[in-house]
Parts: structure tokens; C-alpha cells; sequence
């Protein structure tokens, strides 16, 4: 299959991730809508192919130094109608959760989940542990998906 220019391609499905610093950071919800305008929604990270691709992308691309928990991308998980029941948006339910330790931790009303890059050397940094729940009101990057076109 094919993806639009500036998306990047995993077996029928592309992604885009929002790199760029003139991308302005957004919410869970506003993110989505991002998505939505292109065709797209946010990512659905149900595999480990998917994981390790996006944890490879997201890391290829990380720009500017930032605080660790500022260099997040929203994918498309929330427990925001049950807290604890975290699903993605295609409506199935989480199986396996690559969350960072002591993740889910809900310090804040946090009921939206995102995937974190390593930006500085000395962050203790696992790619198979890296998704922290955050509140889906704060500003961070997004990583959308659409399928690929034939
Ligand atoms: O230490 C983990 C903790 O770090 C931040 O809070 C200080 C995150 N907050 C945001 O990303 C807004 C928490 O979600 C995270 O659990
Ligand atoms: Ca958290």
C-alpha cells in the first residue's frame, strides 16, 4: 500500500507523527479531532510490530530537548468512561500495555495515554515501558494512523 507524503508506512496501516516544532502541542480530544480532519485517528498501538515501530519512529525523530514528560504523543487509549478499563478506539480493550513503571497512575485525573521518546541521555528510558497515562486536557504531540491506500 501507499501513504501520503510525510506519513510514514507499517504492513496496510500509515502513521504521522507530529515532529515538527511549528506543530503546536494539543489535547487528547483536539488531537483526535487533528486526526479526524485527515482521515485519520489516533494510533492504536495493539501489537508488538507496533510498538517497536512506533518506539523506533518516535525516537529516529525526537527533536528538541524537552522535560520528559513533555516529549509524550497521544495515541488512541482512555479509560475516561471507566477509570482502571482502558480501551482504544476501536473500541477493544487493552490487552497489553507498555507502560512505563508505575504507570497508570491516575496522579492527576489522567484517563488518556501516551507514548514517550527518550530525549536526553540520562533519562532512564525502556522502549518496551514507555506509556504514561496523562490528562487528556494537556498539551503534547499526537501520532495518527489511517490504512494504507491500495
Ligand atoms: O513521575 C511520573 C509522572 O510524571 C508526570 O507528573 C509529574 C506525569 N504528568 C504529566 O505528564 C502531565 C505523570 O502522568 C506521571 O505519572
Ligand atoms: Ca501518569
Amino acid at each position: 500500500g501507499h501513504c501520503l507524503p510525510g506519513w510514514e508506512h507499517l504492513n496496510s496501516t500509515c502513521y504521522y507523527f507530529t515532529m515538527s516544532e511549528a506543530i503546536p502541542l494539543s489535547s487528547w480530544k483536539r488531537s483526535r479531532e487533528n486526526c479526524i480532519k485527515q482521515g485519520a485517528d489516533l494510533a492504536v498501538i495493539d501489537s508488538q510490530e507496533k510498538q517497536d515501530f512506533v518506539t523506533k519512529a518516535i525516537q529516529d525523530l525526537r527533536y528538541s530537548p524537552r522535560s520528559w514528560h513533555l516529549t509524550g504523543f497521544w495515541i488512541g487509549l482512555t479509560d475516561d468512561h471507566e477509570e482502571g478499563n482502558w480501551k482504544w478506539l476501536n473500541r477493544t480493550k487493552l490487552i497489553q500495555g507498555y507502560w512505563a513503571p508505575g504507570e497508570p497512575n491516575d496522579s492527576r485525573n489522567e484517563d488518556c495515554a501516551a507514548i514517550y521518546s527518550k530525549n536526553h541521555p540520562s533519562d532512564t528510558w525502556d522502549p518496551m515501558a514507555n506509556w504514561n497515562d496523562a490528562p487528556c486536557s494537556f498539551p503534547l504531540k499526537w501520532i495518527c494512523e489511517m490504512k494504507a491506500v491500495q
